[in-house]
């Protein structure tokens, strides 16, 4: 049954510099294995459910972009099944027939077209600058403004939640070179048996950096009880303690730690990372893009949270090396990123969706170089994987 009326697509303007326009954008479900159970304070995976998004031009490039999610809308209100949707019924035809370069106007265009929905824009505008930049043969973070870095300290991600398991996990990453810093799940046990893990952790693993991640699994009094155990153990980072709307709770939390405390799914808009700045709710911001909505969008984000003294730190919802790429490429063209990233999701998928362009070396990740996002689609793969085929946008 149709619920709404359609949107209809916008007709092309009469004058464009380069005459290149989007001509279709379809959608694709794909449910890829992880190498491991993945836990979180508000839920676990086993498979990571992503939207594959591929926009094709008027001149036949392609771009890919990817919308992610964790357990359903858990993580966030956003579902696979509604970024989806959002997609294939409002953002997509909200920009068919527009010219392909102008990221601004077609973001424009799709913030019209729905409200916050920002997994799924995110997606879309990925896709985009992924095709223009095949387009005119340049990587996607010079049509950013250009880079400044090439490549970020990487951080890897303990949540199984055992101990002996996570300690032997570590310990590969760091003897081969791949991490030494890692961010440890928490939240989703009671706190003691958090800090006997923590304890355990932080005894086997002394040469590396441990950051904790409450996934807002604490309230505030518990905070205050806990987070000095945590500063006892030398934990370097503190993320999203409380309820993501407790933003004023946060900024209680922020100023009585000694740890840096990071907002995650307390600040998604740009209104509430000014918010989140202008209150100390936290000293450091995750950027995402599936909280900003967009690359241009997730760049303010930066700019906003950095004019307000917060620190940086590249965070991911653990996507494949598609939308990795995506973040790189912005992060990429930022002056400073404080806490390096923690993209390895490529790495947590039993085999990544891309098959060239993401590169780990030396605990670090590189930045891809080649056109648009510099990842080579392992489509053959998507194929095994996907749930159906791709579907058009129903403009
Ligand atoms: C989150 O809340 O940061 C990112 C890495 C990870 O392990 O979980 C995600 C989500
Ligand atoms: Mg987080």
């Amino acid at each position: 049954m149709n619920l709404v009326n359609p949107v209809k697509a916008p007709r092309a303007p009469l004058f464009d510099e380069t005459g290149l326009t989007i001509v279709r954008v379809e959608t694709r479900a794909v449910n890829a294995p992880t190498i491991r159970a993945h836990k979180l304070s508000n839920t676990e995976i086993s498979h990571k459910a992503i939207i594959l998004v591929r926009v094709i031009l008027s001149d036949g490039s392609i771009g890919y972009g990817e919308g992610s999610t964790l357990g359903g809308p858990r993580w966030a209100e956003e579902s696979p099944e509604s970024i989806r949707a959002s997609i294939d019924r409002y953002l997509a035809p909200a920009i068919l027939c527009r010219p392909a370069n102008r990221f601004e106007a077609a973001a424009h265009a799709m913030a019209r077209a729905a409200v916050r929905n920002t997994a799924a824009k995110a997606a879309v505008e990925s896709a985009l600058y992924d095709a223009v930049g095949h387009s005119l043969g340049l990587p996607a973070a010079q049509l950013l403004g250009g880079r400044l870095h090439d490549r970020f300290e990487v951080i890897w991600a303990l949540a199984s939640g055992d101990a002996d398991q996570e300690i032997d996990e570590a310990r590969a990453k760091f003897s081969a070179r791949e991490h030494r810093r890692f961010k440890v799940k928490i939240g989703f046990a009671p706190p003691e048996n958090d800090l006997a893990r923590l304890r355990r952790l932080t005894e086997a693993l002394p040469d590396c950096d441990l950051i904790v991640d409450v996934n807002q699994g604490w309230t505030a009094a518990r905070c205050n009880r806990w987070m000095p155990a945590l500063e006892e153990l030398g934990i370097a980072l503190v993320e999203q303690p409380v309820p993501a709307q407790e933003r004023a709770n946060l900024a209680r939390v922020t100023a009585r730690s000694r740890i840096p405390v990071m907002i995650d799914e307390g600040a998604f808009s740009l209104a509430e990372v000014a918010e989140a700045g202008a209150r100390a709710a936290g000293t450091v911001l995750s950027l995402k893009l599936v909280k900003s909505g967009g690359l241009q969008e997730l760049k303010r984000a930066a700019g906003i949270a950095t004019a307000h003294g917060m620190e940086l730190y590249g965070g991911c919802l653990l996507e494949s090396g598609i939308g990795t790429a995506a973040h790189l490429a912005v992060f990429s063209t930022l002056p400073k990123l404080h806490w390096g990233t923690e993209h390895f999701g490529a790495k947590i998928l039993t085999r990544d969706l891309t098959c060239a362009g993401i590169r780990f070396a030396d605990f670090h990740i590189e930045c891809p170089t080649g056109p648009g996002l510099g990842v080579t689609v392992d489509e053959a793969y998507i194929e095994e994987l996907a749930d159906g085929d791709w579907r058009a946008a129903t403009a």
